[in-house]
């Protein structure tokens, strides 16, 4: 009987493997150049583009409503972590302090350190992506991207960047760092989209 169970938990954790994935207990660090190292005083995160500019302050994303979240994490070089639990700020919630021009329909994330990486707006706006700045109970480390980073459960993680302080909104797209360098435009990992063709 418990035999069962437990092949069944296996089991269903198996259809959250995506193909050509493999679980890792640990929680590698993947960080293109060097970790940029930013107080909360100092952060700022700022809007432009196809939005009405907007620069917020570490305590205005503190007093938006805050959630747990419970995600598994796919990398693009293979490795998968279940469940993983961070705290912060639904992406759809922060949105409501963004005015949209309609005409939006990309994103380019930036970051401190300068890495960029793009995801169409529809992938954006879903309610299951946050902006986290706390890892298993913890302050988010900072080379898992502290003070804040985003997280996009559904897509490869090089699309959750980390130390993230601005979006552009864009009519057309404008690819992102790994993008431009033979990375899928869009990263879902169910359908494997690794690579650019
Ligand atoms: N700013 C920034 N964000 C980034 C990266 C990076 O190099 N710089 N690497 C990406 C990649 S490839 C992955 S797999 C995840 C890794 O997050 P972790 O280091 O917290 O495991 O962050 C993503 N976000
Ligand atoms: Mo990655």
């Amino acid at each position: 009987m418990f035999g069962g169970l437990f092949s069944k938990s296996q089991d269903q954790n198996k259809n959250r493997i995506p193909p050509g994935q493999r679980l890792t207990n640990g929680f590698p660090i993947m960080t293109y150049g060097t970790t940029p190292q930013v107080t909360t005083e100092e952060w700022q995160f700022k809007v432009w583009g196809l939005a009405k500019e907007i620069t917020l302050s570490w305590s205005d994303l503190m007093a938006l409503p805050q959630h747990d979240f419970t995600i598994d994490f796919h990398c693009v070089t293979t490795w998968s972590k279940l469940d993983v639990q961070w705290t912060g700020v639904k992406v759809l919630d922060f949105m409501k302090l963004v005015e949209l021009d309609p005409k939006a329909a990309h994103v380019l994330q930036h970051c401190y350190g300068g890495y960029t990486t793009n995801i169409a707006l529809d992938d954006f706006l879903l309610e299951q992506n946050f902006f986290a700045h706390t890892l298993q109970g913890k302050p988010l480390p900072v080379d898992n991207g502290g003070p804040l980073r985003l997280v996009v459960p559904h897509l490869y993680a090089w699309k959750s960047a980390k130390w993230i302080n601005g979006l552009e909104f864009l009519e057309q797209e404008k690819l992102g760092f790994w993008e431009r360098n033979g990375y899928h435009r869009r990263g879902e990992p169910f359908a494997e989209e690794r690579y650019s063709n």
